[in-house]
């Protein structure tokens, strides 16, 4: 028995049937072909890494933009090589031409803006460079989108460091119904506080953040803003203070261990500097202010936050923070532990040197998340202690790592 198909043209129920496959074969590929597709610039730092991980396991295609460099710095993104969902291509931020070619020729789906000079203290240093990566690289995004690909989603970098050594106080029980962790009296950090950034880092970040609102409103575009606090891994930049403590600890111990000792050896001696045992020393872990205070989480939880505000039908700004805060002491002295130093002698292994200071400080960082944790059903899972322990395992398993590499050649 033969049926007329939809061109006019006889068919058997198997001719049917194949047809029909064939065609859910062709509409499965051109779906796989409409998958989103994002481009993510820092793609070799923390953020960039971890969140091209989680892009890719959406089934993103992901097109990671970095900077040229002489030497490569390819250590986070290394297991992404082999992906076919991945590639990485170079670009500049603060070169328009080359910001307005890669947004004109991938006219992606959304593009996450994590690209930045992003160490606050050198921003003291180099406050025009600073501008010109944080600022003019993010309006160099916005005019390419506006102009090129205007339904392309933005994600932009913003920062707690906007908020500056400003930050408000908890006065009611309306705020308190909402926040978990909460007394009346505490201070904090929220969507609504006002900005008073202490450093070029910061003020840059805040230009890009108002511009951000400025081409939302003004042109339409799907343009956030992620305000996020201090967020830290097994892949933190070596220069930021919480893996530089972590990374000293796996030195310290390494050492200790070639020394035929313990961490805890009541066999060490003290200098202002550094840290002897019978025939050798270590030089002391160095540090600047280690009374700030900080909101510090896990940068895999904070990634989710930024693809989640992505998904938003109406573009806009939220806290992304823990909702606690602790200061350096507190983060040094619970990494300290882990190594069986305990308070009553981890003021024997550091010391305090000037060159760490900055002109100006921020003191007191504390985010509340309710509006991520309303609108976008996020919630952090990673605790204080559990960063703290994730990172300082993660940096001594490394240095094992690196002796045993070492010690096979
Ligand atoms: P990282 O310092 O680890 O990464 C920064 C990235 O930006 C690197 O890939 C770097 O490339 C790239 N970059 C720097 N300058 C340029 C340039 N001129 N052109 C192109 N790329 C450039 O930062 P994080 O991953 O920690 O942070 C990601 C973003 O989030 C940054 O914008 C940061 O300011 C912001 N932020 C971070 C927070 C945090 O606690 N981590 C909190 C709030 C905001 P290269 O590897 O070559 O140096
Ligand atoms: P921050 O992070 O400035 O908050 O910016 P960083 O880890 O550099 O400093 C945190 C606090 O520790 C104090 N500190 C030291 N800092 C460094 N780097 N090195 C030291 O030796 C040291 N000793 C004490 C600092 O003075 C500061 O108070 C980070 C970056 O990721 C930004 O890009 C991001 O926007 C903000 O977090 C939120």
């Amino acid at each position: 028995m033969t049926t007329l198909n939809y061109d006019g043209r006889e068919e058997t129920p198997n001719d049917a049937r194949a047809r029909r496959e064939m065609l859910y074969k062709s509409q499965k590929r051109s779906g796989e072909k409409k998958k989103k597709k994002a481009i993510i610039t820092g793609i070799t730092g923390q953020d960039g890494s971890y969140l091209a991980d989680l892009l890719i396991s959406e089934g993103y295609q992901v097109i990671g933009l970095r900077r040229r460099t002489s030497t490569e710095n390819f250590g986070r993104i290394e297991h992404l090589f082999k992906c076919s969902l991945f590639s990485l291509e170079e670009f500049e931020i603060s070169d328009a031409g080359s910001v307005y070619t890669m947004v004109e020729k991938h006219k992606p789906d959304e593009i996450y803006n994590l690209a930045a000079q992003s160490h606050v203290k050198t921003s003291f240093d180099q406050p025009c460079y600073t501008i010109q990566v944080n600022t003019i690289g993010v309006v160099n995004f916005l005019e390419a989108i506006k102009r090129f690909s205007p339904s392309t989603r933005f994600y932009q970098a913003s920062t707690s460091e906007m908020f500056g050594k400003n930050y408000d106080v908890i006065h009611s029980d309306a705020i308190l119904a909402d926040a978990k962790r909460t007394v009346v009296g505490e201070k904090f950090q929220n969507e609504d506080t006002s900005f008073e950034p202490q450093s070029p880092y910061g003020a840059a970040k805040l230009a890009s953040h108002h511009l951000v609102r400025i081409y939302r409103e003004g042109f339409g575009l799907h343009a956030s803003c992620g305000i996020l606090f201090n967020h830290e891994s097994e892949r933190r930049g070596e220069q930021f203070v919480t893996r530089k403590i972590t990374k000293w600890i796996a030195g310290f111990k390494n050492w200790c261990e070639s020394q035929g000792l313990n961490t805890a050896s009541r066999e060490f001696s003290f200098d202002k500097e550094c840290i002897n045992s019978n025939d050798s020393s270590y030089p002391k872990l160095r540090l600047g202010n280690i009374e700030a205070f900080r909101d510090w989480g896990h940068a895999e939880d904070y990634v989710n936050a930024m693809h989640l505000m992505m998904q938003q039908d109406t573009p806009d700004d939220y806290v992304i923070a823990t909702g606690e805060t602790h200061s350096v002491r507190d983060f040094l002295v619970n990494a300290f532990e882990y190594i069986d130093i305990d308070k009553a002698n981890y003021e024997n292994f550091f010391l305090i040197d000037p060159k760490f200071y900055r002109p100006s400080e921020v003191d007191y960082l504390r985010g509340l998340p309710n509006k991520a944790q309303k609108r976008l059903n996020w919630e952090r899972e990673v605790s204080f202690e559990q960063l703290v322990q994730r990172m300082v395992e993660g940096d001594i398993n490394a240095e094992k790592t690196s002796s045993q590499e070492a010690f096979s050649q």
